[in-house]
Protein backbone atom coordinates (compact mmCIF):
# COMPACT_ATOMS: atom_id res chain seq x y z
CA UNK A 1 0.00 0.00 0.00
CA UNK A 2 1.22 3.50 -1.26
CA UNK A 3 1.29 6.60 1.26
CA UNK A 4 -1.52 7.91 -1.36
CA UNK A 5 -4.22 4.74 -0.56
CA UNK A 6 -2.52 5.05 3.39
CA UNK A 7 -3.93 8.68 3.73
CA UNK A 8 -7.21 7.67 1.97
CA UNK A 9 -8.07 4.76 4.07
CA UNK A 10 -6.92 7.27 7.14
CA UNK A 11 -10.22 9.86 6.53
CA UNK A 12 -12.44 6.69 6.13
CA UNK A 13 -11.20 5.01 9.13
CA UNK A 14 -11.46 8.54 10.78
CA UNK A 15 -15.13 9.32 9.49
CA UNK A 16 -13.79 12.59 7.57
CA UNK A 17 -14.24 13.77 4.36
CA UNK A 18 -13.14 12.80 1.31
CA UNK A 19 -12.72 16.36 -1.28
CA UNK A 20 -12.35 16.28 -4.81
CA UNK A 21 -8.26 17.00 -4.55
CA UNK A 22 -7.59 14.13 -2.18
CA UNK A 23 -6.44 11.21 -3.90
CA UNK A 24 -9.30 8.27 -4.22
CA UNK A 25 -8.71 4.66 -5.70
CA UNK A 26 -10.25 4.79 -8.92
CA UNK A 27 -13.28 2.62 -8.00
CA UNK A 28 -13.96 4.89 -5.12
CA UNK A 29 -14.45 7.68 -7.66
CA UNK A 30 -16.81 5.98 -10.46
CA UNK A 31 -18.63 4.25 -7.56
CA UNK A 32 -19.67 7.81 -6.23
CA UNK A 33 -20.10 8.88 -10.09
CA UNK A 34 -22.59 6.12 -10.80
CA UNK A 35 -24.45 6.67 -7.69
CA UNK A 36 -24.55 10.65 -7.65
CA UNK A 37 -25.49 11.00 -11.11
CA UNK A 38 -27.80 8.24 -10.94
CA UNK A 39 -29.21 10.59 -7.96
CA UNK A 40 -29.02 13.64 -10.23
CA UNK A 41 -30.92 11.65 -12.89
CA UNK A 42 -33.76 11.11 -10.62
CA UNK A 43 -34.57 14.39 -9.29
CA UNK A 44 -34.72 15.77 -13.22
CA UNK A 45 -37.02 12.93 -14.63
CA UNK A 46 -39.02 13.00 -11.27
CA UNK A 47 -40.15 16.50 -12.21
CA UNK A 48 -42.17 14.57 -15.17
CA UNK A 49 -44.60 12.80 -13.28
CA UNK A 50 -45.38 15.99 -10.86
CA UNK A 51 -45.27 18.29 -13.63
CA UNK A 52 -48.61 16.36 -15.31
CA UNK A 53 -50.46 17.82 -12.65
CA UNK A 54 -49.36 21.15 -12.69
CA UNK A 55 -52.16 22.42 -15.28
CA UNK A 56 -54.79 20.58 -13.25
CA UNK A 57 -54.21 21.49 -9.75
CA UNK A 58 -57.18 22.02 -7.77
CA UNK A 59 -56.92 25.29 -6.58
CA UNK A 60 -54.07 28.50 -7.06
CA UNK A 61 -52.46 27.55 -3.59
CA UNK A 62 -51.76 23.82 -4.47
CA UNK A 63 -50.40 24.81 -8.30
CA UNK A 64 -48.16 27.36 -6.27
CA UNK A 65 -47.25 24.70 -3.69
CA UNK A 66 -46.76 21.85 -6.47
CA UNK A 67 -44.43 24.50 -8.55
CA UNK A 68 -42.17 25.37 -5.72
CA UNK A 69 -41.59 21.80 -5.03
CA UNK A 70 -40.65 20.37 -8.70
CA UNK A 71 -38.72 23.77 -9.17
CA UNK A 72 -36.22 22.58 -6.17
CA UNK A 73 -36.18 19.26 -7.76
CA UNK A 74 -34.22 21.20 -10.40
CA UNK A 75 -32.13 22.62 -8.02
CA UNK A 76 -31.18 19.42 -6.34
CA UNK A 77 -30.76 17.62 -9.85
CA UNK A 78 -28.26 20.39 -10.81
CA UNK A 79 -26.66 20.72 -7.12
CA UNK A 80 -26.10 16.95 -7.68
CA UNK A 81 -24.80 17.05 -11.61
CA UNK A 82 -21.95 19.91 -9.88
CA UNK A 83 -21.40 17.35 -7.31
CA UNK A 84 -20.79 14.74 -9.61
CA UNK A 85 -18.40 17.41 -11.87
CA UNK A 86 -16.56 17.09 -9.27
CA UNK A 87 -15.27 13.93 -9.61
CA UNK A 88 -13.90 14.78 -13.32
CA UNK A 89 -17.31 13.62 -15.29
CA UNK A 90 -18.96 16.39 -17.46
CA UNK A 91 -22.60 17.29 -17.22
CA UNK A 92 -22.94 16.55 -21.28
CA UNK A 93 -21.34 13.27 -20.97
CA UNK A 94 -24.14 12.30 -17.29
CA UNK A 95 -26.84 13.23 -19.84
CA UNK A 96 -25.91 11.43 -22.79
CA UNK A 97 -25.57 8.19 -20.22
CA UNK A 98 -29.03 8.89 -19.16
CA UNK A 99 -30.39 9.27 -22.99
CA UNK A 100 -28.72 6.50 -24.21
CA UNK A 101 -30.05 4.56 -20.99
CA UNK A 102 -26.53 3.64 -19.89
CA UNK A 103 -27.13 5.29 -16.85
CA UNK A 104 -29.87 4.35 -14.32
CA UNK A 105 -32.30 6.70 -12.18
CA UNK A 106 -35.33 5.81 -9.62
CA UNK A 107 -37.30 3.04 -10.83
CA UNK A 108 -40.35 4.89 -8.53
CA UNK A 109 -40.52 7.83 -11.69
CA UNK A 110 -41.47 5.16 -14.12
CA UNK A 111 -44.97 5.04 -12.93
CA UNK A 112 -47.52 7.33 -14.12
CA UNK A 113 -49.41 9.88 -12.26
CA UNK A 114 -53.22 9.44 -13.06
CA UNK A 115 -54.99 11.02 -10.48
CA UNK A 116 -54.59 14.09 -7.40
CA UNK A 117 -54.27 12.17 -5.10
CA UNK A 118 -51.31 10.47 -6.68
CA UNK A 119 -49.72 13.61 -6.15
CA UNK A 120 -50.36 13.26 -2.70
CA UNK A 121 -49.06 9.84 -2.51
CA UNK A 122 -45.65 10.93 -4.42
CA UNK A 123 -44.86 13.81 -1.54
CA UNK A 124 -45.84 11.72 1.45
CA UNK A 125 -44.54 8.30 0.28
CA UNK A 126 -41.56 9.21 -2.49
CA UNK A 127 -39.91 12.10 -0.88
CA UNK A 128 -41.08 10.16 2.46
CA UNK A 129 -38.72 7.29 1.21
CA UNK A 130 -35.99 9.94 -0.18
CA UNK A 131 -35.70 11.66 2.88
CA UNK A 132 -34.80 8.49 4.83
CA UNK A 133 -32.10 7.19 2.31
CA UNK A 134 -30.97 10.75 2.10
CA UNK A 135 -30.77 11.77 5.59
CA UNK A 136 -28.79 8.42 5.97
CA UNK A 137 -26.41 9.95 3.00
CA UNK A 138 -25.23 13.15 5.20
CA UNK A 139 -22.74 10.94 6.64
CA UNK A 140 -21.68 9.93 3.20
CA UNK A 141 -17.72 9.63 2.73
CA UNK A 142 -17.19 12.13 -0.09
CA UNK A 143 -17.25 15.52 1.19
CA UNK A 144 -19.45 17.82 -1.82
CA UNK A 145 -22.10 14.84 -1.37
CA UNK A 146 -22.68 14.88 1.87
CA UNK A 147 -23.14 18.74 2.33
CA UNK A 148 -25.23 18.55 -0.98
CA UNK A 149 -27.51 16.28 0.92
CA UNK A 150 -27.62 18.61 4.25
CA UNK A 151 -29.21 21.45 2.10
CA UNK A 152 -31.50 18.66 0.18
CA UNK A 153 -32.81 17.31 3.26
CA UNK A 154 -34.03 20.41 4.54
CA UNK A 155 -36.35 21.01 1.08
CA UNK A 156 -37.51 17.19 0.96
CA UNK A 157 -39.05 17.67 3.92
CA UNK A 158 -41.17 20.72 3.05
CA UNK A 159 -42.19 18.06 -0.19
CA UNK A 160 -43.42 15.50 1.98
CA UNK A 161 -45.90 17.58 4.40
CA UNK A 162 -47.27 18.83 0.78
CA UNK A 163 -47.91 14.86 -0.20
CA UNK A 164 -49.09 14.80 3.19
CA UNK A 165 -51.54 17.67 3.65
CA UNK A 166 -53.00 16.57 -0.19
CA UNK A 167 -53.49 13.02 0.90
CA UNK A 168 -55.10 14.47 4.71
CA UNK A 169 -57.47 16.40 2.79
CA UNK A 170 -58.39 13.23 0.86
CA UNK A 171 -58.09 11.01 3.23
CA UNK A 172 -60.80 13.25 5.43
CA UNK A 173 -62.39 14.36 2.32
CA UNK A 174 -65.81 12.82 0.77
CA UNK A 175 -66.30 9.33 -0.30
CA UNK A 176 -64.88 9.71 -3.59
CA UNK A 177 -61.85 10.88 -2.53
CA UNK A 178 -61.09 8.99 0.14
CA UNK A 179 -61.04 5.92 -2.43
CA UNK A 180 -58.89 7.86 -4.59
CA UNK A 181 -56.16 8.27 -1.79
CA UNK A 182 -56.29 4.72 -1.41
CA UNK A 183 -55.98 3.25 -4.71
CA UNK A 184 -53.20 6.29 -4.76
CA UNK A 185 -51.67 4.27 -1.87
CA UNK A 186 -52.46 1.00 -2.99
CA UNK A 187 -50.41 1.79 -6.50
CA UNK A 188 -47.50 3.57 -4.51
CA UNK A 189 -46.74 1.16 -1.91
CA UNK A 190 -45.02 -1.38 -3.39
CA UNK A 191 -43.23 0.47 -5.50
CA UNK A 192 -41.47 3.56 -2.92
CA UNK A 193 -40.37 0.60 -0.75
CA UNK A 194 -38.32 -0.47 -4.23
CA UNK A 195 -36.79 2.73 -4.42
CA UNK A 196 -34.55 1.23 -1.44
CA UNK A 197 -33.24 -0.85 -4.10
CA UNK A 198 -33.10 -5.08 -4.12
CA UNK A 199 -32.94 -6.66 -0.34
CA UNK A 200 -29.29 -7.15 0.57
CA UNK A 201 -28.65 -10.44 -0.10
CA UNK A 202 -28.76 -9.19 -3.76
CA UNK A 203 -27.07 -5.58 -3.70
CA UNK A 204 -24.06 -5.96 -5.53
CA UNK A 205 -22.61 -2.58 -4.23
CA UNK A 206 -23.47 -3.22 -0.63
CA UNK A 207 -20.01 -4.42 0.63
CA UNK A 208 -17.74 -1.86 -1.67
CA UNK A 209 -19.96 0.86 -0.48
CA UNK A 210 -20.34 0.03 2.84
CA UNK A 211 -16.59 -0.45 3.42
CA UNK A 212 -15.74 3.11 1.85
CA UNK A 213 -18.66 4.42 3.97
CA UNK A 214 -20.33 6.00 0.58
CA UNK A 215 -23.66 4.14 1.85
CA UNK A 216 -23.69 4.27 5.76
CA UNK A 217 -26.91 1.96 6.21
CA UNK A 218 -27.94 -0.76 3.88
CA UNK A 219 -31.11 -0.72 1.28
CA UNK A 220 -33.14 -3.52 3.95
CA UNK A 221 -32.18 -1.36 6.84
CA UNK A 222 -33.22 1.90 5.38
CA UNK A 223 -36.54 0.54 3.78
CA UNK A 224 -37.19 -0.77 7.49
CA UNK A 225 -36.74 2.72 8.71
CA UNK A 226 -39.30 3.85 6.25
CA UNK A 227 -41.77 1.72 6.77
CA UNK A 228 -42.16 1.62 10.44
CA UNK A 229 -42.44 5.64 10.30
CA UNK A 230 -45.15 5.51 7.29
CA UNK A 231 -47.38 2.26 8.93
CA UNK A 232 -48.83 4.81 11.36
CA UNK A 233 -49.24 7.73 9.56
CA UNK A 234 -51.60 5.38 7.10
CA UNK A 235 -52.92 4.02 9.86
CA UNK A 236 -53.94 7.83 11.02
CA UNK A 237 -55.04 8.30 7.17
CA UNK A 238 -58.34 5.76 8.06
CA UNK A 239 -56.05 4.06 4.89
CA UNK A 240 -54.95 0.29 4.58
CA UNK A 241 -51.53 -0.68 3.49
CA UNK A 242 -51.88 -2.93 0.17
CA UNK A 243 -49.95 -5.97 1.96
CA UNK A 244 -52.22 -8.65 3.81
CA UNK A 245 -49.63 -9.91 5.42
CA UNK A 246 -48.55 -6.29 7.46
CA UNK A 247 -47.99 -7.24 11.15
CA UNK A 248 -46.02 -5.99 13.93
CA UNK A 249 -44.03 -8.12 16.13
CA UNK A 250 -43.89 -6.92 19.65
CA UNK A 251 -40.79 -8.70 20.16
CA UNK A 252 -38.78 -6.41 17.19
CA UNK A 253 -40.82 -3.30 17.72
CA UNK A 254 -41.19 -3.54 13.27
CA UNK A 255 -43.63 -3.93 11.00
CA UNK A 256 -43.33 -7.00 8.59
CA UNK A 257 -43.89 -7.07 5.29
CA UNK A 258 -45.25 -9.65 2.54
CA UNK A 259 -42.84 -10.47 0.10
CA UNK A 260 -42.29 -8.12 -3.11
CA UNK A 261 -42.42 -8.74 -6.61
CA UNK A 262 -38.77 -8.58 -7.80
CA UNK A 263 -39.80 -9.41 -10.86
CA UNK A 264 -41.30 -5.79 -11.58
CA UNK A 265 -39.14 -4.54 -9.99
CA UNK A 266 -36.22 -5.42 -12.41
CA UNK A 267 -38.42 -5.08 -15.27
CA UNK A 268 -38.79 -1.04 -14.47
CA UNK A 269 -35.03 -1.27 -14.30
CA UNK A 270 -34.64 -2.62 -17.45
CA UNK A 271 -36.37 -0.20 -18.92
CA UNK A 272 -39.66 -1.92 -19.61
CA UNK A 273 -41.67 -0.15 -17.17
CA UNK A 274 -44.90 1.79 -17.87
CA UNK A 275 -43.38 5.22 -18.64
CA UNK A 276 -39.80 4.68 -19.03
CA UNK A 277 -39.89 5.37 -23.23
CA UNK A 278 -41.89 8.55 -22.47
CA UNK A 279 -39.75 9.79 -19.93
CA UNK A 280 -36.39 9.34 -21.71
CA UNK A 281 -38.26 10.77 -25.09
CA UNK A 282 -39.48 13.81 -23.22
CA UNK A 283 -36.31 14.49 -21.86
CA UNK A 284 -34.82 14.08 -25.23
CA UNK A 285 -37.18 16.42 -26.81
CA UNK A 286 -37.02 19.35 -23.95
CA UNK A 287 -33.02 19.07 -24.31
CA UNK A 288 -33.15 19.87 -27.58
CA UNK A 289 -35.60 22.07 -28.06
CA UNK A 290 -33.89 23.53 -25.29
CA UNK A 291 -30.35 23.81 -27.03
CA UNK A 292 -30.41 27.51 -28.29
CA UNK A 293 -30.51 28.16 -24.52
CA UNK A 294 -27.29 26.61 -23.98
CA UNK A 295 -25.89 27.97 -26.61
CA UNK A 296 -26.42 31.65 -26.00
CA UNK A 297 -25.24 31.00 -22.18
CA UNK A 298 -21.64 29.46 -23.81
CA UNK A 299 -21.68 32.28 -26.52
CA UNK A 300 -22.30 34.86 -23.32
CA UNK A 301 -20.06 33.05 -21.25
CA UNK A 302 -17.23 33.33 -23.95
CA UNK A 303 -17.68 36.92 -24.77
CA UNK A 304 -16.97 37.76 -21.37
CA UNK A 305 -14.11 35.51 -21.00
CA UNK A 306 -12.22 37.49 -23.71
CA UNK A 307 -13.77 40.85 -22.93
CA UNK A 308 -11.72 39.69 -19.14
CA UNK A 309 -8.74 38.83 -21.29
N1 LIG B 1 -34.15 2.22 -9.21
O1 LIG B 1 -26.22 -2.82 -5.38
P1 LIG B 1 -27.42 -1.96 -5.28
C1 LIG B 1 -36.24 12.06 -5.24
C2 LIG B 1 -29.81 -0.49 -9.18
S1 LIG B 1 -35.05 11.27 -6.19
C3 LIG B 1 -33.30 1.97 -10.23
O2 LIG B 1 -28.19 -2.00 -4.03
P2 LIG B 1 -26.55 0.78 -4.75
C4 LIG B 1 -37.34 12.78 -5.84
C5 LIG B 1 -28.45 0.05 -8.74
O3 LIG B 1 -28.19 1.31 -9.34
C6 LIG B 1 -34.29 10.17 -5.04
N2 LIG B 1 -32.17 1.26 -10.08
O4 LIG B 1 -27.00 -0.44 -5.68
C7 LIG B 1 -37.17 13.41 -7.04
C8 LIG B 1 -27.55 -1.06 -9.20
O5 LIG B 1 -27.37 -0.98 -10.63
P3 LIG B 1 -25.97 -0.48 -11.33
C9 LIG B 1 -33.32 9.24 -5.67
C10 LIG B 1 -31.90 0.79 -8.84
O6 LIG B 1 -26.19 1.91 -5.64
C11 LIG B 1 -38.27 14.04 -7.65
C12 LIG B 1 -28.38 -2.31 -8.97
O7 LIG B 1 -29.73 -1.89 -8.94
N3 LIG B 1 -32.43 8.81 -4.61
O8 LIG B 1 -36.13 11.97 -4.07
O9 LIG B 1 -25.56 0.35 -3.74
C13 LIG B 1 -39.52 14.02 -7.04
C14 LIG B 1 -28.01 -3.02 -7.69
O10 LIG B 1 -28.39 -2.28 -6.53
C15 LIG B 1 -32.74 1.02 -7.74
C16 LIG B 1 -31.19 8.32 -4.84
O11 LIG B 1 -30.79 8.18 -5.97
C17 LIG B 1 -33.91 1.77 -7.96
N4 LIG B 1 -34.80 2.00 -7.00
O12 LIG B 1 -27.91 1.15 -3.95
C18 LIG B 1 -39.66 13.38 -5.82
C19 LIG B 1 -30.36 8.04 -3.60
N5 LIG B 1 -32.21 0.42 -6.64
O13 LIG B 1 -25.80 0.98 -10.92
C20 LIG B 1 -38.58 12.78 -5.19
C21 LIG B 1 -28.93 7.71 -3.89
C22 LIG B 1 -31.09 -0.17 -7.05
O14 LIG B 1 -24.87 -1.35 -10.81
N6 LIG B 1 -28.73 6.34 -4.28
N7 LIG B 1 -30.89 0.04 -8.36
O15 LIG B 1 -26.21 -0.62 -12.80
C23 LIG B 1 -28.63 5.32 -3.40
O16 LIG B 1 -28.75 5.49 -2.19
C24 LIG B 1 -28.30 3.95 -3.94
O17 LIG B 1 -27.78 4.12 -5.23
C25 LIG B 1 -29.51 2.96 -3.97
C26 LIG B 1 -29.05 1.65 -4.62
C27 LIG B 1 -29.99 2.68 -2.56
C28 LIG B 1 -30.66 3.54 -4.82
Amino acid sequence: MDKFEEAFNKIIEKDRKVEPRDWMPEKYRQTNIRQISQHAHSEIIGMQPEGNWLLRAPSLRSKQVLLAKIQDEAGHGLYLYSVAETLGISRQEMIAQLQSGEAKYSSIFNYPTVSWADIGAVGWLVDGAAIVNQVSLQRTSYGPYSRAMVRICKEESFHQRQGYEIMCSMAFGTAEQKEMAQDALNRFWEPALMMFGPHDSDSVHKGQSMEWKIKRESNDHLRQRFIDRTVPQAQYLGLTIPDDQLKFNEETQHWETGPFNWDEFWNVVKGNGPCNQERIDHHIAAHKDNEWVREAAAAYAAKTELEVA
